[in-house]
This record gives C-alpha cells, sequence and structure tokens, in this order.
C-alpha cells in the first residue's frame, strides 16, 4: 500500500512537470485509540498511525513561488508568498504550511509539489493532517531547517488554525509526526512530552477494527467550535486554566459550580476522558490490552451522551460490534460522522465485519467499510 501511493505521487509529479521528483516525503492518517476532545483542554490523548498515508514529492525550483498539484483532484495551483485565507480549499494547507515556515523565520524554498493519498478524506482519519505534515516534513528537509521534530506539530497546526481557520487541536499533526510504528503515541497536550507506548496487538491474539461509517459528515466545523466555547467557558467558570486541570476526584464538587446543564455534561466528558486516558495507558503498560475494552466503550457512551458528537450510524456500528463479542468499541476522531474502532480477538474479524454490515443493512445506512488497523510509522522521507 505504501509504495503504490508513493509511485502515484512520483508518476504525478512527473506528469504534471516533465522531471523527475528530488524526493519523496509520507506522512500517515492515524486513528486515536482514546481521548477525544481533551487536546485542546490541555489534556491527554493517545493516538497511533495507520498505513494510509499521503505522500508528496516535491522538488526545489529556481523560479520564485510553489505549484502544487495532486491526483486526487487534477488541479494544479501556483501561489507566491501569502497570508492567511488566501490560498482557499485543498490548495490552502499546503500554502498554510508555507505560510507557517515564514511566519516562523525560516526561508522556504520555492518548490514544485505533486501529491496522492490514499488516506480516506473527511472520515475522521486527519487527512488534512496527513497533507500538511508531509509538506511540511519535505520543505523542511529540502529547505535544511533547524526544525526539531516535537516543534512540529505546533507550527502544522498553526497552519490549519490560523491559516485554513479551523479551530482545531495538536493531535493530529502530533500523530502524523511523531507516531512510531507499532506504538500508540501517549502526548500530554500542555507539555507536548510523550511516551511511545508499546501498542502490538498482533501478538496478543487481538485486532483493532476500523470503522468507517461512511455517514456524510455534518454542521462539523460549527458544531466543533460550540463544543471548544463550552469548554472554555466551563474552565472560566471554574477558575483553572483549561479544563486538563479539574482532576476526577473533584469533578462532582466542580459540577455544582456549574448552573448551565449543557456545559456541565460538556465538562464532564472532558474530565472523564482524561482520566480513561490515563487508565487506558496503565493498563497498556502492565501488559492488560484486553482490559481496556470498557474504557474504550465508556469513553463512546460519553461522547454520545455527555458531549453529544456522534450520529446513528457510528452508535449502531459500536452496538453491532459490542454485540459480536468486541472488548470495547468508539467513535474516533472529532465527531458528527467519521470511523469507530473496535478492540476484537483476531479471530472474530469476519463476524465482528459481518454483524456491523447487516446492523448497517437493517437500518438501511449506507454500507460501511471496515478494515484491520495496524499502528504504522509517522510522518518519514521515503
Ligand atoms: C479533530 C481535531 F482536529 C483534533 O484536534 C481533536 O480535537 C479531535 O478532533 C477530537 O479529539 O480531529
Amino acid at each position: 500500500m505504501g509504495m503504490s501511493v508513493a509511485s502515484s505521487a512520483e508518476a504525478a509529479f512527473r506528469s504534471a512537470y516533465d522531471a523527475e521528483p528530488a524526493g519523496l516525503w509520507a506522512a500517515p492518517g492515524r486513528v486515536n485509540l482514546i481521548g477525544e476532545h481533551t487536546d485542546y483542554n490541555d489534556g491527554f490523548v493517545l493516538p497511533f498511525a495507520i498505513p494510509q498515508q499521503t505522500v508528496a514529492a516535491v522538488s526545489a525550483q529556481d523560479v520564485p513561488g510553489w505549484t502544487v498539484t495532486s491526483d486526487l483532484v487534477n488541479e494544479t495551483v501556483s501561489f507566491g508568498t501569502t497570508g492567511p485565507g488566501e490560498v482557499r480549499g485543498w490548495a490552502g494547507y499546503v500554502a498554510g504550511i508555507v505560510w507557517a515556515l515564514q511566519d516562523a523565520g525560516f526561508a522556504v524554498p520555492p518548490a514544485r509539489i505533486a501529491l496522492s493519498s490514499d488516506v480516506p478524506l473527511g472520515s475522521g482519519l486527519s487527512s488534512s493532517a496527513a497533507l500538511e505534515s508531509a509538506v511540511l516534513t519535505a520543505l523542511t528537509d529540502l529547505g535544511g531547517f533547524d526544525l526539531p521534530v516535537a516543534a512540529r506539530p505546533g507550527l502544522a497546526q498553526r497552519a490549519e488554525n490560523v491559516y485554513v481557520g479551523a479551530p482545531t487541536g495538536i493531535m493530529d499533526q502530533s500523530a502524523s509526526i511523531r507516531c512510531e510504528q507499532g506504538k500508540a503515541l501517549f502526548l500530554d497536550c500542555r507539555s507536548l512530552e510523550v511516551e511511545q507506548i508499546p501498542f502490538d496487538l498482533a501478538a496478543e491474539g487481538l485486532a483493532i477494527l476500523i470503522i468507517n461509517s461512511n455517514a456524510p459528515h455534518q454542521h462539523v466545523d460549527g458544531e466543533y467550535g460550540a463544543r471548544r466555547k463550552s469548554c472554555e467557558e466551563g474552565a472560566r467558570i471554574l477558575g483553572v486554566p483549561a479544563l486538563r486541570d479539574v482532576p476526577v476526584t473533584d469533578l462532582d464538587a466542580a459540577l455544582t459550580k456549574i448552573d448551565d446543564e449543557v456545559i456541565r455534561r460538556r465538562v464532564r466528558h472532558i474530565v472523564t476522558e482524561d482520566q480513561r486516558v490515563l487508565d487506558t495507558v496503565e493498563l497498556l503498560r502492565a501488559g492488560r490490552p484486553r482490559e481496556i475494552g470498557p474504557l474504550l466503550t465508556a469513553s463512546h457512551v460519553s461522547m454520545r451522551d455527555d458531549f453529544e458528537i456522534t450520529v446513528d450510524q457510528v452508535d449502531v456500528a459500536v452496538e453491532a460490534a459490542l454485540a459480536a463479542g468486541a472488548y470495547g468499541a468508539r467513535m474516533t476522531g472529532g465527531g458528527f460522522g467519521g470511523c469507530i474502532l473496535a478492540l476484537i480477538d483476531t479471530d472474530r474479524t469476519e463476524a465482528t465485519t459481518a454483524a456491523v454490515e447487516m446492523a448497517y443493512e437493517q437500518r438501511g445506512f449506507t454500507a460501511p467499510t471496515i478494515w484491520p488497523a495496524t499502528p504504522a510509522q509517522g510522518a518519514h522521507k521515503v
């Protein structure tokens, strides 16, 4: 799979520019094992990179400016130095990376870029972070910049927040850039410290199944921003810098200080979710991966009832996977559609897949797409 995306990017480069690229840089999508909407609350997340990736084939050019093409859209876009928002659509993510690097003081070399990707778009698997991270890694290498890996996700996040204008946290770019093969990335979104948690499920006879609900994303941008505002309001009422600063042992007392019923539920999700991440990490460190199942499912219930970011299609997939014997299942990513993940015994792959497909058919939903996920490597030169 990896090589074919790289070959496609290379072929797209040749056909657009009639030349060979100087190099190929790959960056993966991700699933988040647990820790949803905690990143912008300075909390904890535990994503891992998936084998699906975006590859950028890139060469420096001697004329000023940047040209980018993608075999997904068959469109070529050229731009010079721009400010936030000036380049729109998919190319805006590329222009955003150039802008963020320049804004950080780097002299970005003029370049030609060709992109290819097999990260499903708009499914909550971070196709945009994969694109940003591939381009950032490529331009950083080509420019010979002294930009430590730990500082890169923040720069890509700035491209997304300020240039593209999406108020997202730092999880997705961190996952795409910092994940390692066979590991889940335990990230403290305040200190940006990471711990690579061994996550070799195959050795335990376990698998993570990704179930793409194929449900159309609805109102994602507005709802995401609204959740973020409610969390900030909760922190303000409680007098803490961020909801990460409310220990789960103080939760009941904290909730009595919040009059607004909706904000109370949003706060409860974040505070309990941070604790679930810590508990999951403990169990994985202790080599007890099956036991994380109930934490995954509790996370889903919290997203469904307290944070209110699920839709019927993802709830049905979770229920069907659990009924088929999954240890745990939850929606992963920003919400309002997208993917769920289920922790299962490997030999239950077909039965679980069939159960979810059947449940979708009975409800008259568009068929889901289901495949097993293995933790892959973060951004790198191919
Ligand atoms: C999206 C955002 F981009 C992330 O920053 C994160 O908030 C996630 O939703 C929810 O956990 O992927």
